[in-house]
């Protein structure tokens, strides 16, 4: 493979000076430092993360086994015989230390609704929740589908849960009701926590209505527990629908925690797969905590009196890492932002980092993107000094995005961490330390402590151990926050991250190691796509059409966007009965019905025929080609079944 691309001489960003004698010092100051610190972590790894779990957690009874099991066999244990509650080193020590401190400043769709919550009240409400969970007959290692908006309640929903070892299953409340369905149908959730309705961009989100519908079709579903955001009238049927309200006003704003073993699982988050169905991703109680409390604490640089503003949603890894369980682990105040970057006016970001003096603020490039679009100007006028740390996840972000984020945003003062990280991974596992490791624009540099990335020859899975190379990436050995299962299918879990690369687990991802060392994020090697920072599968898109009466055959590709990274487009041919009835606004209405409106193509070609291989496979290389406009690239026909449709998809593509 070409690797000149590699040798161009990037602009090397130095770390940023201290900003004034009362900004803090970085835990880790220097490259050299950074590392002395890597190296004895990939040398001692017991050592270290042993030390690392003792630190940052609080266990009620101490592990004696840091690390068992590996990749080969796929059962890897960390700090086995550990007994710990991550709401307990979450909530309740900082609440004893510190109970007025802030714990979630929230930040609501309109700009003058904010409320602070403090450790205090965090701790009796989740108390309050936990006892109302139990008095439902809800235990230990029953899941609960947390379908909410972005308001503190699902913060307290996912701590309720963890209070008793109930296993979380948070389904982002942009999902419809079919895919909320299927998440609830596969974790046979005994509960629904949602609201009334949402608020987003000044628009209403019925999300209530939605819930009722996808529990039609879920049995194990006893009740749905509803809290209050809006206060409109909506469809109610006590005593299966409960009031959040009604029912913490019964009980007692304490509850003792429920000792859970290290490995006991803490969360269930669906992601996308290179299959239509969902894989819920299954993340453990100890290992997961520790990967989110220790990558929060030195990736953000976070000090104890910082205010970390996250603008992810707690519906998506992001949101659960480094909204709830990094900074509130920490003891930290987290912003929970319930609008978008735009509402009411492109400076709403800027507005609170100013009104909250926020210290690291971290969004997805494509936020950046779209801002950047909207001028310089509703960017200035507001205070942003009080800024340290500027981070970005979710995909690359392109070298004019970061210099505008760097400059307009930062100032050249902050420290911008491109943080690589996976709901796999549970945490970030290449990212800039802000004290320590320079930047180059579009490079997540290094990997974080403990981390042993590699790249793999992707024919022959051999380790390429130079620098200047490119390749896939991998991951030798065991990190605590990796994911352990899948639900309910190991087989799949083994099959799809430690089968291909014997040995390794396998990201999915294609990645560049320049001649410093650093990594360069490529993308997807999977059929997973992209699409602003959000991880959808074509596979899904394209059972969500086939489901369509009308349909015959769908394939769906990611075709190269400016804005989103990755825009949808799908091709689909029709069963010659309906093909005068449906057009393409119905196709895209049935994405939105059975996925979201997220999820909807941004274009769709209704053709008469796909480009096949002769044994049958949709050649999707050839209509991204087409989709990207360079026919002149199409390469080799030859294989396909019929060439001849080509120049009819060329046409329809150029026309539309
Ligand atoms: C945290 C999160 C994971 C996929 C991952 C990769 C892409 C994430 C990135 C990045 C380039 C970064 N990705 N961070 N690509 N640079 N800094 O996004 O998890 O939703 O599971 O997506 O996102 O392709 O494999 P998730």
């Amino acid at each position: 493979m070409s690797t000149d691309h590699l040798n161009i001489e990037v602009m090397l960003h130095p770390v940023p000076e201290r900003l004034t004698p009362s900004t803090p010092t970085p835990y880790v100051n220097s490259m050299e430092q950074y590392q002395k610190l890597y190296k004895e972590s990939i040398t001692h790894p017991t050592l270290f993360w042993g030390k690392l779990a003792k630190d940052m957690l609080h266990w009620h009874k101490p592990f004696e086994t840091v690390v068992s099991g590996g990749f080969l066999e796929g059962d890897v244990t960390w700090f086995a015989e550990g007994e710990l509650n991550a709401t307990y080193n979450c909530v309740d020590r900082h609440a004893k230390e510190n109970p007025d401190k802030i714990a979630i400043i929230y930040e609501a769709d309109e700009p003058d609704q904010s409320r602070y919550i403090s450790y205090g009240v965090l701790l009796r409400d989740v108390c309050r929740l936990a006892n109302t969970l139990k008095s439902l007959g809800l235990k230990k290692g029953d899941t609960v589908a947390i379908y909410l908006p972005m308001v503190p309640e699902a913060v307290v929903a996912f701590l309720a849960c963890a209070r008793l070892g109930i296993i979380h299953s948070v389904v982002f409340a942009g999902f419809s009701a079919e895919a909320l369905r299927d998440r609830i149908q596969d974790a046979s959730s005994r509960l629904v926590i949602t609201a009334d309705e949402g608020r987003r961009g000044g628009k209403t989100i019925h999300t209530k209505k939605i819930v009722d519908t996808a529990v039609k079709e879920c049995p194990t579903v006893e009740h749905v527990l509803v809290f209050r955001r809006t206060g409109s009238e909506i469809p109610f049927k006590a005593p299966y629908d409960l009031w959040w309200h009604e029912e913490l006003e019964k009980h007692r704003p304490y509850c003792v925690p429920e000792v859970m073993n290290s490995e006991d699982p803490l969360f269930l988050l669906y992601t996308s797969g290179s299959t239509g169905k969902p894989k819920g991703i299954l993340h453990t109680t100890a290992g997961y905590l520790l990967g989110a409390a220790a990558t929060f604490k030195y990736v953000f640089d976070y000090h104890p009196n910082d205010i970390f503003g996250c603008m992810a949603d707690i519906g998506w890894i992001t949101g659960h890492t480094y909204i709830v369980y990094g900074p509130l682990c920490n003891g930290a105040t987290t912003v929970l932002f319930e609008s978008t970057p735009v509402y009411p006016t492109p400076s709403r970001y800027w507005q609170i980092v100013d009104k909250h003096k926020i210290t690291q603020f971290y969004t997805a490039p494509t936020a950046i993107r779209l801002l950047r679009r909207h001028g310089r100007e509703h960017v200035e006028g507001y205070d942003l000094s009080s800024l340290r740390v500027i981070g970005t996840v979710g995909e690359p972000i392109n070298p004019e995005a970061w210099e505008w984020y760097y400059e307009v945003v930062g100032k050249k003062k902050c420290a911008i961490v491109d943080t690589y990280w996976q709901t796999e991974t549970g945490a970030a596992i290449i990212s800039p330390l802000p004290g320590a490791i320079p930047t180059k624009p579009g490079s997540a540099t290094l990997p974080f402590f403990g981390i042993e990335p590699v790249v793999l020859d992707p024919i022959t899975g051999q380790e390429l151990k130079s620098n200047n190379v490119e390749g896939v990436l991998a991951v030798k050995k065991p990190w605590p926050s990796l994911a352990r299962t899948i639900y309910n299918n190991h087989h799949r879990y083994l099959d799809t991250y430690l089968s291909q690369y014997k040995g390794y687990y396998f990201t999915g991802d294609s990645v560049g190691r320049d001649k410093d060392g650093y990594y360069w994020i490529r993308g997807r090697v999977d059929d997973v796509i992209n699409v602003a920072g959000h991880r959808l599968s074509t596979a899904e898109i394209e059972s969500a059409l086939i489901t369509h009466e009308s349909v015959a055959e769908a394939a769906v590709i990611g075709v190269k966007d400016d804005l989103t990274t990755n825009a949808i487009h799908a091709f689909t041919t029709l069963k010659p009965r309906f093909a005068d009835t449906t057009d393409e606004k119905d196709l895209i209405l049935q994405v939105r019905k059975v996925i979201g409106p997220f999820a909807a193509p941004k274009k769709i070609y209704i053709v008469n025929d796909l480009p096949k291989t002769r044994s049958g496979k949709i050649m999707r290389r050839i209509l991204r080609k087409i989709s990207e406009k360079e026919e002149d690239q199409l390469g080799d026909l030859s294989t396909l079944s019929d060439p001849s449709i080509i120049p009819t998809l060329i046409e329809k593509v150029r026309n539309s």
